[in-house]
């Protein structure tokens, strides 16, 4: 139903309960709907602290997600708008962030890693398909399903970074999170879909073994490591990780991304 300013207000249709989380410019709620009492996640984003070009991107990201109909991929149910806000009804993940697993269980098997590598890359391959790169895959970006279900359901979230990007046109922003970030996107060269396989790469390295590829307290050190791709796979670490694990690590963990594995 729409009040006298036009916009439909989502507290008609849904009851707002508690928060579950909050982000610079968005708070994550839990809400019920009233008629199913299905539960749902609702991403409320505040207008007042965005400039406008703050806004346009988050519109964008919004006009992303309403694209998106993957089954690795969280979907967005609803938008509601005002003056002030954004609220988008999105699928409810129960089991919390990938992030939190890794941490919870410090190394997964690789049958565990390769599924959800696997769900990653399927997500992922299917924005490329559609001209779209994420450019901020990282574990707190990939929820569960549930807990129960535990590693073998993930949904990608978060499309804040996202841009529609086709073939001949490169994104040149530097934007994504320091550890997972692609050389190309750090050399401030003009960068494509390419970037995020390498970022799964990242993610793949921490599921098989525990520890990120590239570490250190400094962020300039960092940059460089990355740009000067530099790791390596510890003896300790990695001697229960098959050959086939690490040659896929090393086809995706280079530098030039003309070379790099795609998603298909
Ligand atoms: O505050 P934390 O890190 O616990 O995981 C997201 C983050 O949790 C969570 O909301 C917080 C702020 O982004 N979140 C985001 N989307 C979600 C969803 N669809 C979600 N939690 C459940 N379902």
């Amino acid at each position: 139903m729409e009040n006298t300013s036009g916009y439909r207000n989502i507290k008609e249709t849904y009851k707002i309960e508690g928060t579950i989380g909050k982000g610079s410019f968005a708070t994550v709620k839990k809400a019920k709907h009233r008629e199913t009492g299905v539960r749902y996640a609702v991403k409320v984003l505040s207008k007042k602290k965005m400039n406008d070009e703050e806004k346009l991107a988050m519109q964008l990201e919004i006009d992303i997600l309403k694209q998106m109909d993957h089954p690795n991929i969280v979907k967005l149910m609803d938008v509601f708008e005002d003056e002030r806000h954004w609220c988008l009804v999105m699928e409810l993940m129960l089991g919390g962030e990938l992030f939190d697993q890794i941490l919870e269980k410090e190394q997964f098997s690789e049958t565990e890693a390769r599924e959800s590598c696997r769900q990653i890359i399927d997500a992922i391959g299917y924005c490329h398909q559609q001209g779209i790169a994420h450019r901020d895959i990282k574990p707190e970006n990939l929820l569960l399903v549930s807990k129960e279900v535990g590693i073998t359901s993930l949904k990608i979230a978060d499309f804040g970074l996202a841009r529609l990007l086709n073939e001949d046109s490169f994104a040149s922003t530097t934007c994504g999170t320091p550890g997972y970030v692609a050389p190309e996107v750090l050399m401030q060269k003009p960068y494509g879909k390419a970037c995020d396989n390498w970022s799964i790469g990242v993610v793949c390295f921490i599921l098989l073994s525990g520890t990120p590829p590239f570490y250190e307290e400094d962020n300039f050190a960092l940059f460089e490591q990355i740009k000067a791709c530099k790791y390596d796979f510890d003896v300790e670490t990695w001697k229960n990780v098959s050959a086939e694990a690490k040659d896929f690590i090393k086809k995706v963990l280079v530098a030039n991304p003309d070379v790099r594995l795609t998603c298909d």
